[in-house]
């Protein structure tokens, strides 16, 4: 079921003139209403979509400089609701709507989670935070835009969780990934079975994940994993969603303008080519954004999609370049490590990345659970057990063919690497 069959179905050239209308009113908008745009956008004009590439980017930095509200383009009385990206470090980075704005919110929220088989009548089991992130109220005002009950259980808690599973019996379940895997594997230990939840489908998003994570929820809840993907910034999660066909997640396009960029040089990559996702605001009145770099690691493609839908798509999520690790001059995302990982049918999809920096070399530590299964054909965790010394021996031949760099495996007992109860922390530096 498509939510908008008229926009998500729009052929080409329809699409691009709706998008370049868009773009002009958003560019004018914002130039007459945001004093770093009047600066930025002073001399430039765009009468074509090709001529956005001639505009400035916009940058997370600008957005911290002008803390708290320097980008809004409206009064803040004409805010309707403030969010914040989940930033840790210092002050967050807010961000306003308007009515119109949330208006906008719900309809691409809709037509993700329809696109996910989402159907009116549904309940669905709400496991993102509610708060100042996106995720919880974002999901919650689109499944109410569809017709869905919506169950607002937010994050942690993961006892609750499986006690409203059980009894209520919802159709989707929403939730980070890694969050996701930490309440089947919950259930599992209590002598339950995830599968018997008769979940219909899951829609995982807010941080990297890899098919092999998408493999792992399948099996644990028996039903179909959609990858959904937005930003805070541009307006929460929404941005771009899975549709069946599972080939990419569909850009709302007639929103948000997508384009890839070079990390390095900013220079725009052709359709196919992989990089930094840039997009442009084409709808937003309280805080438009224009050519706002992601940091995302992704490609775009235009070609058809077999369900129909004509929007632009992005690839999964590769990570973000500030994930991108170092270490004895490789570049490395901690989402190729996973995927490495959970290729190992011996190992659960808990990891952390060690990166030690304090000696000149950088050194990485991978640390990973056996399987409860395997410990126990063991006797017990016992990594000199020649079971998991041969274990641990494949992980790391595994991990130096897929990432070309040597890094040390440590096996650690079951259940004791942290679990996530919204984003996961994969990554831990030593400086
Ligand atoms: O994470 C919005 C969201 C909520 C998306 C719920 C999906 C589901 P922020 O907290 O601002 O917003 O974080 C945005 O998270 O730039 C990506 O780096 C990452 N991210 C979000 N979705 C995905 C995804 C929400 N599907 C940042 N795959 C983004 C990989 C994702 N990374």
């Amino acid at each position: 079921m498509i939510w908008n069959p008229t926009l998500e179905r729009l052929p080409r050239a329809a699409r691009e003139a709706l998008q370049r209308d868009r773009l002009r009113t958003t560019l004018a908008w914002a130039a007459e209403r945001v004093p770093f745009y009047a600066e930025g956008l002073r001399g430039h004009a765009v009468r074509e979509l090709g001529e956005l590439a001639t505009l400035p980017f916009t940058r997370k930095g600008d957005l911290r400089e002008h803390y708290p509200f320097g980008f809004l383009a409206v009064p803040r009385a004409e805010l309707a609701r403030i969010h914040a990206s989940s930033g840790t470090k210092g002050k967050p980075t807010l961000v306003g709507y308007t009515a119109g704005d949330l208006d906008m919110w719900r309809e691409v929220m809709a037509r993700v989670l329809l696109a996910a088989g989402a159907r009116p009548g549904d309940t669905l089991h709400n496991g993102y935070g509610y708060g100042l992130f996106t995720g919880g109220l974002g999901f919650h005002d689109g499944a109410e835009r569809v017709g869905l009950s919506v169950v607002p259980v937010s994050s942690g808690n993961t006892a609750r969780h499986l006690l409203l599973l059980h009894d209520l019996r919802p159709a989707g379940l929403c939730a980070t990934p890694s969050f996701a895997l930490h309440i089947a594997e919950t259930l599992q230990e209590q002598g339950g079975d995830p599968r018997a939840l008769g979940l219909r489908y899951g829609l995982y998003g807010a941080e990297p994940w890899t098919e092999g994570m998408r493999a792992a929820l399948e099996r644990a809840f028996g039903c179909p994993a959609y990858d959904v993907y937005g930003l805070s910034e541009i307006v929460g999660p929404g941005v771009a969603g899975e549709c069946e066909a599972r080939d990419g997640l569909h850009l709302a396009d007639d929103h948000f303008l997508p384009e890839i960029v070079d990390p390095a040089t900013g220079s725009v990559r052709a359709a196919g080519a992989e990089g930094e996702l840039v997009l442009t605001t084409l709808t937003k009145r309280a805080m438009p954004l224009i050519r706002y770099r992601t940091g995302d690691i992704t490609t775009l493609t235009d070609a058809p999609c077999a369900c129909g839908r004509t929007t632009a798509r992005i690839a999964r999520i590769k990570g973000r370049t500030d994930d991108m690790l170092i270490v004895k001059g490789v570049n490395l995302y901690p989402s190729e490590v996973e995927g490495t990982l959970l290729a190992v049918e011996e190992l659960v999809p808990h990891y952390q990345l060690l990166v030690d920096r304090r000696t000149t070399l950088a050194r990485l530590e991978v640390q990973v659970e056996p399987a409860p299964a395997v410990v126990e054909r063991c006797g017990g965790f016992d990594v000199t057990h020649p079971v998991l010394v041969d274990l641990r021996r494949r992980v790391g031949e595994r991990l130096a063919r897929a990432i070309g760099l040597t890094a040390e495996v440590t096996l650690v007992a079951p259940r004791t690497l942290p679990r996530s109860e919204g984003k996961a922390v994969r990554v831990i530096e030593q400086r």
